[in-house]
This record gives C-alpha cells, structure tokens and sequence, in this order.
C-alpha cells in the first residue's frame, strides 16, 4: 500500500479509533499510528479531527500522541468489540447509519453467503419492520435496531424456538443494565409495567427440510422520549429511559445482547430448546392468565398454561383442552 499524503484510505477513521480503545488509558504516538497504518502523521491529525466531530474526546500533546478521553453513544463495530469476547455472535458488525430496515439487509447479505454471527445494527430505519406488515418506528439517536443472522441445523418448524432465545438473552441484558423487571408477553414482546419495549421480528429461509438461515431482528427502545412515539400505538409502549429515568449507553446494550446471544445460542446448540424454554416461562408475563388470542379472524381464549416445544401458546379452554395456538396477538381478559 502506497502511502497516501493528506488522505486516507476509507476506514482509517475506525482503525485509529480501534487503536485509541485498545490503550484506553494512555497515549498512543502519532509516529506510531502513522506507522501502523501507512499514512502521514498530518493524514492522522485530520483523521482526529473529523472523529472529534463526531463527538469523541481526544486529548493530542505533542511529546506524547493521542488518548482517547470519551466516546459519544455512537454505534460503531470497533466500539462494540470491545472486550466482547463472543464465539459467534458479532463474528462481523456492520453499522449503518440509516436504512430502510436492518433485517433486509441481514437477509440480503445471508443470501449472499455471509457468515453466522453477522451482525447488522442501524442508527435509524425508515422502513422498521413489526409483524404482518406494521410497522417499527425507528428514529435515530436513541434505540437499537439490529439483525443477526444464524445458521442452525434445524427443521423448518423448529424456526420458531429461536424467537424465544433472542427475547430471553434481551431479557437477562435488561436486568443487567438497568433495575427494571422485564416481562415477555408470547410470543415476541418485551414489557415493562404493562408498556412495550421491545419487539423481535425473525424471519427465515427454508426448504421443505432444511432451514437455510434465520434473521433474528431485534428493536429496543432505550432512550426514546414521549414524543417520539407514533400517536397510533396499538398497545402502551415505553422506553428504557423513561421507565428508570436513566440513559443507557447504546453501544453498551448492544455489547451486552450480543454476548447474551451468544451464551444462549451456546446452549441451544448443545443443550436443545429445554433451558430456553423453562427460562423464559420464569420470565412470562402469560403464565397462569386468561388471555384471548386473535389471529385474523379467528379468535381463541383461555386460560395460559405454558408454551410447547416449537414455541406454540398452550391454552386450557373453559371446556378443560388445551389448544396449541401458533400465532396471534394476545390479550390479556382483566389487564
Ligand atoms: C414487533 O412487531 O414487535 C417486531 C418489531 C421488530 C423491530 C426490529 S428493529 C430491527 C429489525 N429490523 C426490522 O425492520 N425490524 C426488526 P409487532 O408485534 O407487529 O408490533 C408492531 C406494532 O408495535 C406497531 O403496529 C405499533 O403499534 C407498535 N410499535 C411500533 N413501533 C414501536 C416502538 N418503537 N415501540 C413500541 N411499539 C411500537
């Protein structure tokens, strides 16, 4: 590689901000990231400046070099591997500013071969996708929106247990990071008091027998404020922030789901769907509770008994069956 003057190569920005992580608490020599990199050290000192426009201290003395002093809540793949440690899960990042939806581009890029573990995130989507063709609203600056894709060697109709691994590791991440309690309501929400969250959106490639990939799509809300939630709801919804009062560093959140993610998918693999299954019972804000559930126009009640083997809601009808339902939106009789 030729040494390029004023300009560097795209991805020089990201590669000294790698740098600047890695030796967090001290200096790093201009003469050394000029070096490392194959750019002059004016090249560095431009490619600073445009990452401190970007919101990140950087303290510069002359004898000694640069050290990074504070990061911006930016959603950046050298930030989010920082001390991840994960075997699978975020193998690659890829942040993207705005998009129309992180689970079309996962699909896209899994059609085209990439590999398990790959990892899409948005800073906004302009089409976020919900179930049955709604909608996700996806302003920037202040949720997660992300994509992972997975390769399980499983049936088609096993598809459905992966729902179930992604909401338990948003689960654990949750209790991790803020005091909050969070409830899953079956099959793909997260709730806290009542309110909605978070809401997950997989979507699959199967033959008949095989499943090609899986995207799990994940939607966090974090720090989104009262105003920035469409006036047409179909169900209470909150945030992070507004139920705990506290902000939560986005790129943290991230780091943390991906790491939940993939201890989980660890034991799913080796394990099966049973430690899944009875972790997120504990978690259920369903379990016990007459609900009815409508799928089209088909409308079922009962009374929550727990969820089978591929995920499906078991319900005890007044009449004493219990009916597997497979999809639709519950709610709850008295709630
Ligand atoms: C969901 O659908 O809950 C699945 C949402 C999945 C979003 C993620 S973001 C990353 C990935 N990329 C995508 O394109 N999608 C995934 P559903 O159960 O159908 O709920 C959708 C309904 O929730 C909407 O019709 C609204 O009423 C409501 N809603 C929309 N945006 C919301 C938000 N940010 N927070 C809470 N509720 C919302």
């Amino acid at each position: 590689m030729s040494r390029t003057g004023e300009h560097a190569p795209a991805g020089t920005g990201e590669k000294i901000l790698a740098m600047l992580l890695e030796r967090r608490d001290s200096f790093v020599s201009g003469a050394q990231l000029s070096r490392s990199l194959d750019i002059s050290r004016s090249a560095v000192w431009k490619q600073i400046n445009t990452l401190r426009e970007l919101g990140y201290g950087i303290a510069a003395e002359p004898s000694k070099g640069y050290r990074l002093e504070s990061s911006p809540d930016t959603l950046l793949p050298a930030e989010i591997r920082q001390g991840l440690g994960t075997s699978v899960i975020g193998c690659k990042i890829v942040c993207l500013q705005e998009t129309g939806s992180t689970n079309a581009v996962a699909f896209r890029m899994a059609e085209e071969g990439a590999a398990e573990g790959t990892t899409v995130i948005a800073d906004s989507q302009t089409g976020g996708k919900g179930r049955l063709g709604r909608v996700w609203a996806s302003p920037p600056g202040v949720n997660l929106y992300c994509s992972i894709l997975l390769r399980p060697r499983i049936q088609p109709m096993e598809a459905s247990q992966l729902t179930f691994l992604s909401v338990v590791a948003l689960a654990r991440t949750i209790e991790q990071l803020t005091p909050l309690i969070p409830r899953i309501k079956w099959p793909n929400d997260i709730l806290i008091e009542g309110k909605k969250v978070a809401g997950l959106l997989n979507e699959m490639s199967a033959e008949t027998d095989k499943v090609n990939f899986v995207v799990l799509g994940i939607g966090v809300n974090l720090n989104m404020t009262s105003d920035q939630f469409p006036a047409d709801l179909r169900h209470p919804a909150s945030s992070l922030f507004l139920e705990s009062g506290a902000r939560v560093k986005r790129t943290d959140f991230a780091r943390c789901l991906l790491r939940e993610l993939d201890t989980i998918y660890g034991t799913f693999l080796r394990e099966g769907y049973g430690p899944v299954r009875s972790e997120w019972l504990q978690r259920s804000r369903l379990a016990g509770e007459r609900v009815t559930v409508s799928n089209n126009d088909r409308v079922t009640s009962g009374r929550v008994s727990g969820i089978d083997e591929y995920g499906a809601l078991l319900l005890e009808t007044d009449d004493g069956t219990t009916v597997q339902v497979l999809a639709g939106d519950v709610r709850l009789m008295n709630g």
